[in-house]
């Protein structure tokens, strides 16, 4: 049994969840893994047991809880001693980053929900939508120009807090067939291609929950 429980949803539909659980992988933390089946008559009943917002993910570090992805994230990072960019300047981008995805792309999360390993689906192209891809074509695109050189993630070499915020858009592009830039496309075959991401993608291809209010 390890210190630290991570407390997540479906693998197929959990975006949120999917983000510590990239993070806390990719800084070699160990820990144990509770699954809790969204949108089940006992959902509430065992959320309320773990996390006083009744929201998955959710981290157990002994009898502190910590709720939130982005929370969460912060503390794996803390924990690891690393997780965000060593110089001020690239980590107040990483940070800036990680809040707009954390509080923005509504339209995306809406129309695009995200069904880890679904392929080939398609909606409707909207204004909306099309805004939100190109803001974050433009600035996975920026960043792989000024990092790039240094590594496959985000911000170069070390995997981040800002990579693991945008795991599930990655996934979301690949279900809905975003077009993209070749820099992003780019960005989003390395993180397509990382083993870490498989795990989860394997996993949630052997779940058995179908949830209609997420399938388009
Ligand atoms: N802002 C929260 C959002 C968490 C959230 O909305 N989780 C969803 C699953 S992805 C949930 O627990 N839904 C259950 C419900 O609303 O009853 C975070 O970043 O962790």
């Amino acid at each position: 049994m390890n210190a630290l429980t991570l407390v997540i949803g479906n693998r197929n539909y959990s975006s949120w969840s999917l983000r510590p659980w990239m993070l806390l992988k990719h800084l070699g933390l160990a820990f144990d893994e509770v699954v809790l089946p969204l949108d089940t008559p006992e959902f509430g009943t065992q959320v309320a047991a773990w996390s006083p917002a009744h929201r998955v993910p959710v981290l157990a570090d002994g009898d502190l809880r910590i709720w939130d992805s982005i929370a969460i994230c912060e503390y794996a990072c803390e924990l690891a001693g690393r997780g965000w960019p060593r110089d001020a300047a690239e980590r107040a981008r990483a940070r800036s980053l990680a809040a707009e995805m954390h509080s923005g792309f509504a339209v995306l999360r809406d129309t695009w929900p995200m069904i880890a390993t679904a392929r080939n689906r398609h909606t409707a192209m909207t204004p909306g939508l099309a805004a939100e891809v190109a803001r974050i074509d433009a600035a996975w695109s920026q960043c792989r120009r000024d990092f790039g050189a240094r590594g496959p993630w985000l911000f170069g070499a070390g995997y981040g807090v800002a990579d693991a915020m945008f795991a599930p858009v990655v996934l979301r592009f690949r279900t809905y067939g975003a077009s993209l830039s070749p820099a992003a496309a780019g960005y989003c075959e390395n993180v397509l291609a990382d083993p870490i991401l498989g795990e989860w993608l394997a996993a949630a291809q052997a779940e058995p929950w179908v949830l209609a209010k997420y399938e388009k």
